[in-house]
């Protein structure tokens, strides 16, 4: 027999950004908190990242959900979210996927209209509510984490040119940069250029959080995403979101946690009040509707008195829908074994 592992996953895409929800296969991870499971996945099992989500079994953008028993006492269930970016704290599109998945394969009990899951993830409980008809979730909204900017204004130099980044946090860290100053706009002809661009962006935004220690308290020691705020195209759509990294290449919808950052720093420049919705559209102009449900007056690093450094409590609303029932194998005389990740491709930035 050359097949040495065997592991069941569904599949399903979430507004065109695949997910890879783990059904049977993976060992059992030692420790008795998600954060000690974590551990002992990326100490003992790292390789089975690159199986679930690398070539030649997935590529680039995605997302794999290992769902665990509940670990926490107010969770229905505990979830390790990984990527070619590693272990992520936590995922909008690959929830929204796993909670599609789980109530139309019947894996938790189900309740029209409405069926309500916690799920743990690194970065806290999260509620997601689905909207369920007919055995079909219709949408999935969750409550994001406490979303904030940590900084803004900071100046970076590419090619000649100069970007101001501000850098905000909605379950994952985004360095935000304005379309307008790139002289590109959001589209798919554009991508390889944006993703080069973003890149280098993030390289000096990087330099420049390691040079110093005198950003504001809670900021980042690097941030892996970098998210493009671009106004809307299409009717009905708020703005426009494009995220690039180095390792998912750029999110095919308009990014979970990248909705959260992106409301955040709205409100933070009070373009975005309490109880405000914003539908947030993606290069490939499918949408997420946000919503600020809550706004808190935790100082986070900015001026008293200033709604900088506050933080919103965001909802996000997509849908998923199911792609494959799926056995990924390992052949022990592969020569690629477990797979592999390679960078996302990207053009040259504008000069
Ligand atoms: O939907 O939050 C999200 C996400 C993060 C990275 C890729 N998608």
């Amino acid at each position: 027999m050359n097949i040495v592992r065997r592991i069941k996953v569904i599949d399903s895409h979430t507004a065109g950004e695949p997910t890879r929800v783990v059904i049977e296969g993976i060992p059992t991870l030692e420790g008795s908190t998600l954060p000690e499971k974590e551990t002992d996945f990326l100490a003992n099992h790292a390789g089975l990242a690159k199986l679930l989500v690398g070539e030649p079994r997935g590529h680039a953008p995605w997302h794999s959900v290992i769902p665990l028993p509940p670990l926490h006492p107010r969770a229905d269930l505990s979830i390790l979210i990984v990527s070619a970016l590693g272990s992520l704290a936590m995922c909008g599109h690959a929830l929204i996927g796993l909670v599609t998945t789980f109530i139309e394969t019947g894996r938790i009990p189900v309740r029209e209209p409405t069926t309500q899951v916690v799920v743990e993830t690194l970065s806290g409980l999260v509620t997601a509510t689905a909207q369920v008809e007919g055995g079909r979730v219709v949408a999935v909204t969750f409550e994001g984490v406490p979303s904030w900017v940590a900084v803004t204004g900071m100046e970076v130099e590419v090619a000649g040119r100069l970007f101001e980044v501000d850098l905000a946090y909605g379950g994952n860290w985004f360095a935000m940069v304005r379309i307008e100053q790139t002289g590109l706009t959001i589209e798919v002809e554009e991508i390889p250029n944006l993703v080069a661009l973003g890149h280098r962006i993030r390289q000096k935004v990087n330099r420049l959080l390691s040079e110093s220690s005198d950003w504001p308290m809670g900021t980042p020691d690097q941030v892996d995403q970098l998210l493009y705020v671009g106004p809307p195209v299409s009717p009905g759509a708020d703005g426009q979101n494009l995220v690039t990294s180095t390792g998912l290449g750029f999110d095919r919808s308009p990014c979970g946690t990248g909705c959260c950052a992106r409301m955040a720093w709205h409100h933070a420049r009070e373009e975005m009040g309490l109880g405000d919705r914003f539908v947030h559209e993606s290069v490939i102009n499918t949408t997420f509707v946000g919503e600020i449900r809550a706004v808190n007056q935790v100082m986070r690093g900015g001026p008293a008195g200033s709604a900088l450094g506050w933080e919103i409590i965001p909802t996000i609303t997509g849908s998923a829908h199911l792609t494959a029932f799926n056995e990924l194998v390992l052949d022990r005389h592969d020569p690629l074994g477990e797979g592999f990740f390679l960078p996302a491709a990207g053009g040259t930035p504008p000069t």
